[in-house]
């Protein structure tokens, strides 16, 4: 088991649009950011990823880069990135910036000069193709923003794809001198002192027309992927022990060990989706269904087996494009906190690198979607239109329930600082509309409250740091066939942790008497705060609770297992 920082790390990501606005404009900034790191410092977190802050038109919130090496007009200044990334160090953290590759902006000079002929030194720099002979695109490959994936160019007279949006088109990663560029580009940034690279939708920078002519495969991996990050990590990563995470869409457990075996030299983590569509039907996202525990128990727990000393996981259960955890997979109306908590036993008591997604340390939920006005992500707005107005595969009631379940604007809603007005997220009117339940769930409510989402977030991650079981500890399942309970063992030598989850509002008993011997255990942590250990093992757990159970084979200061 070979120690790495980037295993020990607790990472959290900022949407930067929605975190801190400095100067009154209602959207978040870098100066924001600068001005909240000691409540991240004092959260406990080691790294920091930033969602893309580079000049962007903005048609996928940043997610469409137009010049690699300069900060977005809206969020602030070179300077202020200095500072950023200054005040970041100095606190002992650590900057992961967005690496988005895939694609660039169309307004980004390569693309401006690429589409205005076939013959100019940018003109390979992206995906051109003939019509086909009959007229129209060169296939059906669709947009994951819906639509086809091709856009006409009359001057060039070709086709270019986008698998997202047509401001987005895909780099041409077959051209030697587009991966020099992007290798230059990322050394720019880490001579500016960043730490690492969250690498978006890596898995897709090389293409197949050939393997795929109808475009089933919405996510394809192509022929020459593994080459492209090898040779990506000879030339930039090599040698300066960074943070590297790809986000894969439809990537396997297979897959994972192939980026993230340390002896090929690729990535050191990744994200995979599979746990993101439990709550899909066939037909995908907006084609939602009900959550169902055992489904998330059995994948989370295949990729704990599959990835244990081969590879090694990212843990995650939201991020800026999915829904908010607790809404989804808790009980946010019934037991918020309870099932916040014991959501938080799920992402950081597996192995792997937990990732905290801005407010979900405060319990943050789903905004509760009234209408289409409040809608601003273009994948919900681009999807309402086709699914519903141009092809009418959903009703319009179907497809506002599916945006208020799936949409990303529900991760996106500003932080949720205090009760002042706006959350004290902006002095002016924010780009989007505030949760209306930031009055009794922010900040500066729950840093006062030993009991609160937020205590209990400082506690568990002041934990990991104590305990290697918590980070390298082999996972092992326990009541694997359980309706409701999600439980497991950690395991390191002779260090054991008991993790028990009951994922429902009935009350459930559990036995653990076979497991863990009397006084063999103490209690470690608690989402309700009168737990006790039972002297017999056997336990009534009430609604979303969960505890866990640690064996002393690790001298430990302190005694306090609420969170307190
Ligand atoms: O997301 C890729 C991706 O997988 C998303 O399309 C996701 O599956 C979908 O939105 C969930 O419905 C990355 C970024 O995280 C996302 O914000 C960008 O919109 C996208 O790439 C294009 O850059
Ligand atoms: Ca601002």
């Amino acid at each position: 088991m070979e120690r790495q920082w980037w295993k020990e790390a607790v990472v959290y990501q900022i949407y930067p649009r929605s975190f801190q606005d400095s100067n009154g404009d209602g959207i978040g900034d870098l100066a924001g950011i600068s001005s909240r790191l000691d409540y991240l410092k004092h959260l406990g977190v080691d790294v920091l990823w930033i969602s893309p802050f580079f000049k962007s038109p903005n048609d996928d919130n940043g997610y469409d880069i137009s010049d690699y090496r300069e900060i977005m007009t809206e969020f602030g200044t070179m300077a202020e990135f200095d500072e950023l990334v200054a005040g970041i160090h100095a606190r002992g953290m650590k900057l992961v910036m967005d690496l988005v590759v895939n694609h660039s902006s169309d307004e980004h000079a390569w693309f401006q000069a690429s589409r205005q002929s076939r013959t100019n030194p940018w003109a390979d720099y992206y995906i051109w193709k003939d019509p086909r002979p009959e007229g129209g695109p060169p296939n059906d490959w669709q947009s994951i923003f819906s639509g086809s994936a091709w856009e006409y160019v009359p001057e060039r007279g070709q086709y270019y794809l986008h698998l997202f949006s047509p401001k987005q088109p895909d780099l041409n990663w077959d051209n030697p001198a587009v991966r020099r560029e992007i290798h230059e580009m990322m050394k720019f940034w880490l001579d500016k002192g960043v730490d690492g690279f969250r690498m978006d939708v890596i898995n897709l920078i090389s293409k197949s027309f050939a393997a795929d002519p109808e475009g089933e495969d919405l996510y394809f991996q192509g022929p020459r992927l593994h080459e492209y990050l090898q040779e990506m990590n000879r030339n930039v990563l090599a040698g300066r022990n960074l943070l590297t995470v790809g986000e894969c869409p439809g990537a396997s457990p297979e897959d994972a060990i192939d980026f993230t075996a340390p002896e090929r030299g690729e990535l050191t983590m990744i994200f995979t989706f599979e746990h993101m569509d439990l709550d899909s039907g066939p037909g995908g996202k907006w084609d939602f269904r009900e959550f169902a525990m055992p489904a998330l128990r059995e994948n989370l727990s295949r990729w704990q087996l599959s990835l244990h000393e081969r590879g090694w996981n990212s843990l995650y259960l939201n991020n800026h494009d999915q829904p908010r955890m607790v809404s989804r997979f808790g009980d946010d109306r019934r037991y918020p906190k309870e099932s916040a908590k014991l959501l938080a036993h799920v992402v950081h008591f597996l192995e792997g690198t937990p990732y905290i997604y801005q407010g979900e340390e405060l319990g943050m939920t789903n905004l509760n979607i009234e209408g289409l006005d409040d809608l601003r992500d273009l994948e919900s707005i681009n999807a309402w239109h086709d699914l519903v107005e141009a092809r009418s595969l959903f009703t319009p009631e179907h497809m506002m329930e599916a945006i208020r379940r799936k949409g990303r604007d529900n991760a996106r809603t500003p932080m949720q600082w205090d009760d002042s007005p706006q959350a004290g997220f902006t002095t002016g009117q924010p780009w989007i509309r505030v949760n209306p339940n930031y009055q009794w769930i922010n900040a500066a409510q729950q840093l006062s409250d030993p009991d609160s989402v937020l205590q209990y977030y400082r506690r568990i991650l002041s934990l990991r740091r104590e305990l290697p079981v918590m980070v390298y500890g082999r996972f092992e399942p326990l009541f694997p066939d359980h309706p409701s309970l999600f439980a497991w063992e950690r395991i390191l030598g002779e260090e054991r942790l008991i993790v028990v989850n009951n994922f429902s509002a009935e009350p459930t008993p559990v036995d653990l008497s076979g497991i863990a011997r009397q006084g063999e255990f103490e209690l470690f942590l608690a989402n309700y705060s009168d737990f006790r250990l039972s002297p017999d093992g056997r336990y009534e757990l009430r609604p979303y609770e969960g505890f866990v159970l640690y064996n002393e084979a690790h001298e430990r200061e302190d005694q306090d297992v609420s969170g307190r």
